[in-house]
């Protein structure tokens, strides 16, 4: 690690980190000669190998469908299955499981919503969105807004990165139906001030949407603390597999919302001239479902939730602090988004180097960053950048990691300005 006096120090002896890397196989490989450095986590975590292990097991020894085989192998799936529904119900504190919905990811959980609430909306209704949402949290109500003349209206954001809240009141107005927010910015890091948020929307009666894609991985998320409407989370951004998501909603919402896809499963009863719906959950799940990722994600809950919370946090802010002092030290380096309030996470811009160069030299050091729009095309309208480097740091990072990329940052400056 570094002694730099810009840096502040680093006390990683509070937190176990060697241990915590143990747990995850994928950590510990070379890449082109170097040992990897994963710093992409903001795309997707690495699993542990009790996730992998799960997966195999299941693969193994229970594979069937789930709710509708009598044999003793459906059972173990099922069994396994509603266990996880259980899991994720703790982990955000959903007041049941019937407010659970299993999808494919958050793309598919906002989705969900704009399709199936979105029905009831009608044109010159309102949604309020900000201007800082990843593509899954805009394009899903522009596609709305074609279907049925719904308008969007965006909280405006500050050069800082943050939220214009004093903006939000001007927003709102008796045709708003929806406000839909991401809880954390994947591009900026920003953590946003979700309560104040939603304290507001319920003063207009409004339901709020929060993307919690970026915000599972690194906070604690309590749903009825909230007092959030839904809540949409990815299983592989917080150490699960992929293809398999949550949606959480509201029981007496989800209650008056129209099925979103039909099929196996989520009937009642069909004949040739109409078909009678399930209950909750099972009314938003048509179809088979990623019964071994549901069931992954519910061992990649578990071994979260199995974690001391505040000293993840308080470990992932000392990373922060730690690579945010370090690549200010880079000469051309600016940092995109310097909210107060950030997640492990730090975007940045470097003076007549593209990030995608930028990210082809770090990857032969070993080093993996995204570099890209991150989805997030109008922040990098916002700033006058095509695209940035973003390096997105987990529980497993380690600070002489961000000693490398400040090394690899100086030699990709020297090679390629
Ligand atoms: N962001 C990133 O590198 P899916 O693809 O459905 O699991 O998640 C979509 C999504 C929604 N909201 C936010 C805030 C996100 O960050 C993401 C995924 C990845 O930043 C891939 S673009």
């Amino acid at each position: 690690m570094s002694t730099s006096s810009a840096a502040p120090t680093l006390h990683a002896s509070t937190w176990d980190v060697e241990c915590i890397r143990a747990d995850f196989p994928t950590l510990n490989q070379q890449v082109h000669g170097h040992p990897l450095a994963y710093l992409d986590n903001g795309a997707t975590t690495q699993k542990p190998q009790v996730v992998i292990d799960t997966l195999t097991r299941y693969y193994q020894n229970d594979n069937a469908n789930v709710h509708r085989g009598v044999h003793l192998l459906a059972e173990r799936a099922t069994r396994d299955y509603e266990a996880a529904r259980e899991q994720v119900r703790r982990f955000i504190n959903a007041a049941s499981t019937r407010e659970i919905i299993f999808v494919r990811g958050t793309t598919e959980a906002i989705n969900l919503v704009a399709s199936s609430f979105g029905q009831r909306l009608q044109a010159g209704d309102e949604i309020i969105l900000t201007a800082m949402e990843h593509h899954a949290n805009i394009v899903p109500w522009q596609l709305l807004r074609e279907r049925t003349g719904v308008v969007l209206r965006f909280i405006p954001i500050t050069p800082q990165g943050e939220l214009e809240l004093e903006r939000l009141p001007e927003l709102f107005n008796a045709r708003t139906r929806l406000l839909a927010c991401t809880h954390v910015s994947n591009a900026l890091g920003t953590i946003n001030p979700v309560e104040a948020i939603i304290a507001q929307a319920k003063a207009y009666n409004v339901p709020v949407l929060l993307d919690g894609a970026q915000a599972t991985p690194h906070l604690r998320v309590d749903v009825q603390a909230l007092d959030c409407d839904f809540y949409c989370f990815s299983g592989h951004k917080v150490f699960g597999p992929t293809g398999i998501g949550v949606l959480y909603g509201r029981e007496t919402l989800l209650e008056s919302m129209p099925p979103y896809q039909g099929g196996g499963d989520m009937i009642r009863t069909v004949s040739l001239e109409k078909s009678t719906f399930a209950g909750l959950p099972y009314k938003f799940e048509a179809g088979t479902p990623n019964i071994g990722g549901v069931i992954g994600l519910g061992a990649a809950l578990a071994y979260v939730m199995a974690l001391d919370g505040e000293a993840v946090e308080r470990y992932e802010q000392q990373l922060l602090a730690y690579a945010t002092a370090r690549l200010q030290e880079v000469p051309g380096l600016s940092i995109i988004g310097q909210a107060a309030n950030k997640v492990s996470l730090v975007a940045f811009v470097m003076e007549d180097v593209h990030p995608h160069d930028l990210g082809t030299i770090l990857d032969h050091e070993g080093l993996a960053v995204r570099g890209g729009h991150h989805c997030a095309m109008p922040i990098m309208s916002y700033y006058g950048v095509p695209a940035t480097t973003r390096a997105s740091m987990a529980f497993y990072n380690r600070p002489d990691e961000i000693d490398r990329l400040f090394e690899g940052l100086l030699k990709a400056r020297k090679l390629l300005s």
